[in-house]
């Protein structure tokens, strides 16, 4: 006789969350029912939520509750008092900063009635403070942490591909950027981009190619100069985890033009427009702060679920698969 399982008669944590896509990559927002990390900064947060409740991660991406292209975002009080906390994660682990997350925050915050329109809030990320607005019920923007190009001209080889030179810059999150033909970045070529942008990643860390202090290159952006008037570039990214961004990345765009002004190219007020591989757009204005950039990221982002997740301790999959 197989042992009888335990039971639960009904859910042992509840989770309330938001759910929105920012340019087609979605963002979960969770709210209630998430543990309590105590008064810290956000990058103190991260550490607490990885070391003591990564079941808080899992529980709300995984399948069946979640998907591992979703990003999820953990709201919480700021240090200061007019700030909120946000620590952004995904199916593999913790993200320094997410653009598209940080419009679908403040879309939800609207959407709460936490956030007026054209308001503005600070937002405190494990890699800075961000200053978030909102322009309309589905339209928000931010100011992103000083980005800027760590090294060009790093030759990169990948077998079956002609050489690449590409570029290691931070806005947010470490990216190797690779520049490839326009043709290459279609949506019927996921397959390719996805492999390409893999073994590239694999050869940065074979290499022991890093970020500033020896940090993980973790995202690998592909850009192309845009193949059509109303664009000025595009992009596909891979993230750490293995899924893409649907969205043009938030951090990605401010590498990008982080890299565009230190070859000159754009200027304090140019406006960057950034097409992701669906075709979606961010718009991101440069601004200067000393020799960083910290450019303003906007974008449009649409509510698409909220509910309660449910956990049931004898649940044996209750993690996720
Ligand atoms: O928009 O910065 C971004 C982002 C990073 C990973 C997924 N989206």
């Amino acid at each position: 006789m197989p042992e009888p399982r335990p039971t639960s008669r009904g859910p042992d944590r509840r989770i309330s969350y938001v759910d929105s896509h920012t340019e087609g990559e979605p963002t979960r927002v969770l709210l209630d029912g998430v543990p309590d990390l105590g008064p810290a900064s956000a990058l103190d947060r991260r550490e607490r939520l990885a070391r003591d409740h990564d079941w808080v991660r899992r529980l709300s991406l995984a399948p069946p509750r979640g998907s591992p292209e979703t990003v999820g975002a953990l709201l919480g009080p700021g240090v200061r008092e007019d700030a909120h906390s946000v620590v952004f994660f995904n199916n593999a682990g913790y993200l320094g900063m997410c653009g598209h997350g940080t419009i679908g925050v403040l879309v939800t915050l609207g959407h709460l009635g936490r956030m007026s329109i054209g308001e503005s809030h600070r937002l405190e990320t494990p890699v800075g403070p961000v200053e978030g607005r909102l322009h309309a019920a589905n339209e928000a923007s931010f100011r992103n942490v000083p980005s800027y190009r760590l090294r060009s001209n790093v030759p990169v080889e990948v077998p079956g591909h002609a050489p690449i030179v590409g570029e290691i810059a931070w806005g947010g999150n470490w990216f190797f950027l690779a520049p490839v033909e326009p043709e290459e970045i279609r949506r019927d070529r996921l397959d390719e981009l996805h492999r390409l942008a893999s073994e590239i990643r694999h050869e940065l860390a074979r290499r022991g190619l890093r970020g500033e202090n020896g940090a993980e290159i973790d995202h690998v952006e592909l850009v192309a100069d845009a193949d059509h008037p109303g664009a000025d570039g595009k992009n596909y990214v891979l993230c750490p985890g293995g899924e893409f961004d649907r969205s043009p990345c938030g951090t990605g765009t401010s590498a990008k033009v982080a890299c565009l002004v230190a070859d000159g190219r754009l200027r304090p007020g140019d406006v960057w427009r950034q097409e992701g591989i669906l075709g979606t757009q961010f718009a991101v204005e440069v601004q200067m702060e000393g020799d960083r950039v910290t450019p303003i990221v906007r974008g449009h982002a649409y509510l698409t679920g909220e509910g309660t997740l449910l956990w049931q301790d004898a649940d044996p999959l209750r993690e996720g698969p």
